[in-house]
């Protein structure tokens, strides 16, 4: 090669969900937060109140999911997660334990990751209801169906982040 590109490098900017959960402090806050403090959000879903899954006894979640549209990496995304949860003062002990915040890359349209410290699509969350019903609101073409058994009776409505709701 004779010279280099002295230009940006132009990338078509590609869908990205990210799933949001807090079940400790204020929760809204703590979503509230996530949300005003992540690149590139271009929808967010009603929120929702959820049983907890796994871990131990807990409280319940709230839970939300966001849309972006962004030229990030998928490593840069999972930079810009882990970010928002320091931020919101996460403290990392008990496995699937409660946590101020939580922000995960759930999809990102054609790409797949398997590394050890990321995996895209998220591997779990896709059979829970607390991810599926709001990446339905704001991805449906990802979700032909929510099953029977993924704890959807135990995922309420509760308000939205733009609007009214919430304490
Ligand atoms: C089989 C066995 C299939 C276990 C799935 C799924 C375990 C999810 C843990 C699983 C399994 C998890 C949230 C939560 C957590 C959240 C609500 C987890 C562990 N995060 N519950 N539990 N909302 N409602 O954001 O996600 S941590
Ligand atoms: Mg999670
Ligand atoms: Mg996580």
């Amino acid at each position: 090669m004779t010279h280099r590109n002295r230009y940006p490098v132009p990338r078509m900017a590609r869908r990205a969900l990210l799933g949001i959960g807090s079940n400790s402090g204020d929760r809204w806050s703590h979503l509230r937060g996530a949300v005003e403090g992540l690149p590139d959000v271009v929808e967010v879903s009603p929120v929702y109140e959820t049983a907890p899954v796994g871990g131990p006894d807990q409280d319940p979640y709230l839970n939300c999911v966001v849309r972006l549209e962004t030229d990030l990496s998928a490593r840069g995304l999972l930079d810009a997660c882990l970010e928002r949860e320091v931020a919101a003062g996460r403290v990392r002990d008990v496995r699937w334990g409660p946590r101020t915040l939580d922000v995960d890359v759930l999809w990102i349209d054609g790409e797949t990751v398997d590394e050890a410290d990321l995996t895209v699509p998220h591997p779990r969350m896709f059979e829970r209801a607390f991810v599926l019903v709001p990446l339905r609101d704001v991805a449906p073409d990802l979700v032909p169906a929510i099953p029977d058994d993924s704890g959807a009776d135990e995922v309420a409505l509760v308000g939205s982040l733009a609007g009214s709701g919430g304490s």
